[in-house]
């Protein structure tokens, strides 16, 4: 790769969409300006951005040279040089799916020229040409009123709470000693407090001010406790270290609103609280993959969590455009996977620049995340999505394909070949090494291996795989599966292909996976598509409901442990509403705040489904979050509107209260609108 060598080139690049209107098909135009000095002459144009060129589209003032999933490369007319001062504009009406928000154009474009020489441009955020454009970046946070419904600051709300009477607001809380799990919670707690509000100075010894915290043991429920308010001080009773802590964040998010918002909220002297959550699954999803998020910002964020009271962090560590964890056994993975670049295996995506971009997690590195977690009473679940959404894998180790496969499928992202083989043993082995690193890295002992997305084409050219398929199904299955391959429309994993190919052939997979996973005495997790062929045993693994609402009531209804995580309420990546302005996808709606805090995730449920009930989950897919800014817009204050569902009983939920509250929670990047 060449570093730019033209001091005097600099280039513009702005996007334009224009919907469909009537007949007329929508426009996406983009633009190219040379602000330098120095003409540009014999150059491609690559850019991406969530918004896809079709495959074969046709390009108006210019022809498409390569679409490779949302990267796209482009070239003028031949012979067209682009002046100082001039402008290049191309544009296509065909595209995968229609733009819906400012963030789903391009976030990144470079040129290349004849010689090879990398010129980035500087990018402007796309344009609608029919609304006034103010893309949206930072939370959105409700002023707090005089007279709130309730006057303590707490969020998620708690169970009980009974005889509150206000006093002086102390300076900061003097935690006591106690037991081994009281005294680990109070360190958890000034490690948190200190992260997310330093300089608050929440927590402070009695001489500097503070109140006197004591802690009490009791048998019990892992997660209550229960806090007792009295002039001289404040005492916390809990069974473990978990209760101990969300005693202390109670008190601590108290303490905050009444410091900051003294006419709003009070610090009681005198009252109980007495709480413990309603579900046992209270889960946050991060992708890692499409964006990646260094150990700094992953610690930050789990500290966001605790603070939220949720307790299980799903770690998205691979997809198709990148592998982030390294595996001992294949230190090649990480050397190419986990990169992004202009002439790597796996090109610029979603904002990622021409030049290397990206990074993985060290297994050291993941050790101190899953302990902090840990001190945080905050299990980790990592995953590594296969068989499909693995590009990035196959590309840092083409031995685990079928080295006689031919042709192309594709995924719904237009990922090409992007599946792990079942039929190939190398592939297993892989799978069986992988897990076994995990199983000793993520002491929950929750592996989730994926099961999404998986192209409806996959492994259509593959001997080995169509082999297996005539065993498995007999000749004529094989016969007609290989006829998928090279079609277009091979792209869906739907949930309704219980008998297609691909279910029987990732069943035969999953199958292998689940029992590697099991013989490390681990749970088994997968999305919803895990139940193809129903291979999981039902006693040791679990499912995320995620394509739509009434999914998970009918895995449940067949037996399987659910997590609900609907894409209608639960996905963060969803923009907050049809807005153009507002960033985010919009394939399974845009769920307001309010959206996501009224859905119920078990409305209908009969009494037997709901046996099978473990709790709900954000989360968090990355292809919109190009800059920081979009992430706390999209992630709050909807993750918090989750955790008050997973965590207060129904009938206690209350929208105005919650709003009121959620202006006092915490974001990740300190965006604020
Ligand atoms: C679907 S949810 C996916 C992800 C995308 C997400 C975007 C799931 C199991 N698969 O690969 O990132 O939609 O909303």
């Amino acid at each position: 790769m060449t570093v730019p060598s033209e001091p005097n080139l600099s280039l513009l690049f702005e996007t334009f969409w224009t919907p469909a209107a009537g007949e007329e098909a929508p426009l996406y135009t983009v633009r190219l300006t040379n602000l330098g000095a120095t003409p540009l002459a014999d150059f491609v144009l690559c850019f991406s951005g969530p918004g896809r060129l079709q495959a074969t589209a046709a390009i108006q003032n210019g022809r498409l040279v390569r679409r490779f999933s949302n990267h796209s490369t482009i070239a003028p007319p031949d012979g067209f040089v682009l002046l100082p001062g001039a402008t290049w504009e191309a544009s296509s009406r065909q595209l995968s799916y229609p733009l819906r928000h400012w963030s789903d154009g391009a976030h990144n474009a470079y040129v290349v020229t004849a010689e090879g020489t990398i010129l980035p441009a500087r990018v402007l955020p796309t344009i609608s040409t029919t609304v006034d454009n103010a893309p949206r970046r930072g939370t959105a946070r409700a002023p707090v009123p005089f007279n709130p419904p309730e006057p303590l600051s707490i969020l998620p709300w708690p169970k009980d709470v009974r005889g509150i009477a206000g006093g002086q607001v102390p300076h900061g809380l003097a935690l006591g000693t106690g037991s081994a799990a009281a005294v680990e919670a109070a360190d958890a707690f000034a490690d948190i407090t200190a992260r997310l509000f330093p300089g608050e100075g929440l927590v402070r010894d009695a001489h500097q001010g503070g109140l006197t915290v004591r802690f009490a043991e009791r048998a019990g429920e892992a997660e209550a406790y229960r806090l007792d308010f009295a002039a001289d001080g404040v005492r916390v009773t809990a069974a473990t270290s978990a209760g101990f802590l969300y005693g202390l964040i109670t008190l601590g998010q108290i303490l905050r609103g009444a410091r900051r918002q003294p006419a709003t909220f009070l610090f009681p002297v005198a009252g109980a609280i007495e709480d413990a959550p309603r579900m046992d699954f209270r889960g946050c999803h991060l992708d890692v993959a499409r964006q990646f998020y260094a150990g700094a910002e992953v610690k930050q964020f789990l500290a966001v969590l605790a603070w939220n009271k949720l307790n299980r962090f799903h770690w998205h560590l691979t997809d198709d455009e990148a592998w982030r964890i390294e595996i001992a056994a294949y230190p090649h993975l990480t050397e190419k996977a986990a990169w992004r670049g202009h002439g790597l295996s796996v090109p610029p995506l979603f904002g990622s620049g021409p030049f290397a971009t990206g990074g993985y997690y060290t297994q050291a590195e993941v050790r101190e995340i899953v302990a902090l977690a840990g001190r945080y009473a905050i299990a980790v679940i990592p995953e590594i999505d296969v068989p499909g959404h693995s590009f990035a894998l196959l590309q840092a180790l083409p031995e685990l394909r079928d080295p006689d496969e031919t042709g192309e499928y594709a995924s719904v992202q237009g990922m090409p070949n992007n599946c792990l083989n079942p039929a190939q043993p190398k592939a297993i082995a892989f799978m069986e090494t992988v897990m076994r690193e995990l199983a000793g890295l993520f002491p929950a002992g929750i592996l989730h291996v994926g099961a999404d997305e998986v192209p409806l084409g996959a492994w259509s050219g593959s001997p080995m795989a169509l082999a297996m398929l005539a065993s498995l199904s007999g000749e004529d299955a094989a016969r007609s599966h290989a006829r998928q391959n090279n079609m277009e429309t091979n792209q869906d994993g739907a949930d309704d292909i219980e008998n297609a190919p691909t279910a029987v052939l990732q069943a035969a997979f999953l199958r292998q996976v689940h029992e590697s996973v099991r013989s490390l005495g681990c749970v088994t997790g997968g999305w919803q598509e895990a139940a193809h062929g129903d291979v999981l045993d039902k006693g040791s693994s679990y499912l995320i409901g995620w394509r739509d609402v009434p999914v998970s009531a009918r895995l449940a209804e067949a037996g399987y442990d659910m997590v609900v995580s609907p894409g209608q309420a639960y996905y963060l990546d969803m923009a907050q509403s049809a807005d153009w302005n507002e960033p985010g996808a919009g394939w399974a709606g845009s769920p307001s705040a309010r959206d996501t805090y009224d859905f119920d995730p078990v409305q209908g449920w009969t009494v037997e489904q709901l046996t099978h009930f473990k709790g709900i989950q954000a989360c968090i897919w990355n292809e919109s979050m190009a800059d920081r800014g979009v992430f706390d817009r999209l992630v709050f204050p909807r993750l918090s509107a989750i955790a008050e569902t997973a965590w207060t009983p129904w009938a206690q939920k209350d929208w105005d209260r919650f709003i009121v509250n959620a202006a006092l929670m915490p974001n990740l990047y300190g965006h604020w609108v």
